[in-house]
């Protein structure tokens, strides 16, 4: 297994040339897409890679073991792993939409969650209706890209691997044949993998001070490995006026958004927290609101809530083409993790670049409302902010309590509003459940449906009218 076997490459065009020579989008190009034969070089090979639609590697062998029959027999727990590959149209700020490329109708994708030494099944679909093929490219795995190559529609592929590394890992489409993958991947098709190690994860420790008899001491503390998790995803759109994929102004990194899990300012607050911290719903409590009121359903924007004292552990990946300097306004980060290594302790911002992830334990020690940025100013004004709201920093305990919408007070809002779905990852080895979930993502219709019919996530914009009456009565 992931034996690096002596190959022969046979690289049919490895040049990347700015789209302004290229002109036109991928769409069309790619789903005839030929590779480029680089021996005849009488031809300019720039026109070639813009006649076929972007770039083609050809590599006759695999890195790793990916039969399925051998792995799912090798005594390992086998998870399975389906994802469907389509295109539908998505709402973007302002009211417009864009042609998004997804897996499985969300942005990003379903997130996968194995212990290390799990056998990953990995399958994708393409509906008959799809315009085009896509492919999978599973960071978490060792093995190559072009195996897999791609899936038509009306097909299904599928590859297995063991997930051998524990860490959190992008994955995304990897085009027909890697062409026009940057289209399918800033369009929509990535999501993330965590590995979590089979030890399970480490305590934390946060180093603090303490004052005894006019002296100034260490006084560690120590935080169960057990943590509330989420997870943040970073990326840009590239888009003309029309909402399709803009591949100039890509290669130009002019991004037209700034987005975390697909959407700008996706939490931030909404008309509920208006009303509930203001009094309100029209009395914003933050500069920017655009995902607010309760007709935007499941793109209405939602906080994230946590509790004081509580370990934090933030599942972060830069998906984009931009670096991501993350960084939480008014804290600092306790703990920073990239492939089960510790990298930094008590930093106060960590650069992720392109395809980069990383974790971020820390605790939230004051009431208040916290910002998680990328301290890239351009990145922070089209899209890169979030809210962390921690404990009860508004003092509504006593009201929501008095009006009876919670029975007694609670140790952060999630208690009454839930978090966020799209910011939550599925549980691993060392989860904290959330008190409630609500339903709140760049899904489609379809998916947003199917989970508020499951009974298990809490649909806010029926919610709050009910809790707006209370309030106001
Ligand atoms: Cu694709």
């Amino acid at each position: 297994m992931n034996k690096r076997v002596s190959m022969l490459f046979t690289i049919a065009a490895v040049a990347v040339m700015g789209a302004t020579l290229f002109g036109s989008t991928y769409t069309q190009t790619q789903i005839a897409g030929q590779s480029l034969d680089s021996s005849k070089m009488d031809v300019n090979v720039f026109d070639q890679i813009r006649s076929m639609g972007g770039l083609q590697l050809v590599m006759p062998q695999a890195f790793a073991e990916v039969d399925c029959g051998a792995l799912e027999n090798s005594g390992r727990k086998v998870v399975e792993f389906n994802l469907e590959g389509y295109s539908v149209e998505l709402p973007i700020m302002g009211g417009k939409t864009f042609n998004a490329m997804t897996f499985s109708g969300q942005i990003p994708g379903p997130t996968l969650r194995v212990t290390q030494g799990d056998v990953v099944k990995m399958t994708l679909s393409i509906p008959d209706w799809e315009v085009t093929g896509h492919g999978n490219d599973m960071h978490a795995s060792q093995m190559s890209a072009s195996y897999f190559e791609s899936v038509n529609p009306g097909e299904i592929s599928q590859y297995c691997y063991i997930a051998e590394s524990a860490g959190i890992f992008k994955y995304h489409c990897s085009g027909v044949k890697l062409i026009g993958m940057d289209q399918h991947v800033l369009s929509g098709m990535y999501g993330i993998a965590i590995v979590d190690p089979i030890d399970g994860y480490k305590k934390l420790m946060v180093e603090k001070t303490a004052v005894s008899n006019g002296k100034v001491s260490m006084d560690r503390q120590f935080y169960d490995a057990d943590a509330l998790e989420f997870q943040l995803q970073y990326n840009q759109l590239y888009l003309t006026p029309e909402g399709n994929y803009d591949a100039g102004a890509m290669f130009q990194h002019h991004n037209t958004a700034t987005v975390v899990n697909g959407m700008q300012f996706g939490y931030v607050p909404n008309m509920a927290h208006n009303l509930l911290v203001k009094g309100d719903v029209n009395k914003n409590i933050f500069v920017a609101q655009p995902w607010n009121g309760l007709e935007h359903k499941q793109y209405q924007s939602q906080l994230l809530f946590v509790e004081n004292d509580q370990h934090v552990r933030l599942f972060v990946e830069n998906q984009g083409n931009e670096p991501v300097f993350f960084h939480i306004v008014g804290e600092i980060l306790d703990r920073v993790t990239q492939g089960n290594r510790v990298q930094s302790a008590a930093t106060e911002t960590w650069l992720l670049g392109g395809s980069q992830g990383m974790i971020v334990d820390l605790v939230f020690d004051e009431p208040g409302a916290y910002a998680a940025v990328n301290h890239d100013y351009a990145a922070i004004y089209t899209g890169a902010a979030t809210v962390f709201v921690a404990g009860d920093p508004f003092n509504l305990n006593p009201v929501l309590v008095e009006k009876g919408v919670i029975p007694a007070p609670v140790a952060s809002y999630a208690y009454a509003l839930g978090n966020p779905s799209d910011a939550v990852p599925p549980m691993g080895k060392n989860s904290i459940a959330h008190p409630a979930i609500n339903i709140h993502g760049l899904y489609t219709d379809d998916v947003a449906s199917e989970m508020q019919a499951s009974g298990d996530y809490v649909a806010l914009w029926e919610v709050i009218p009910v809790v707006a009456e209370i309030l106001t009565s």
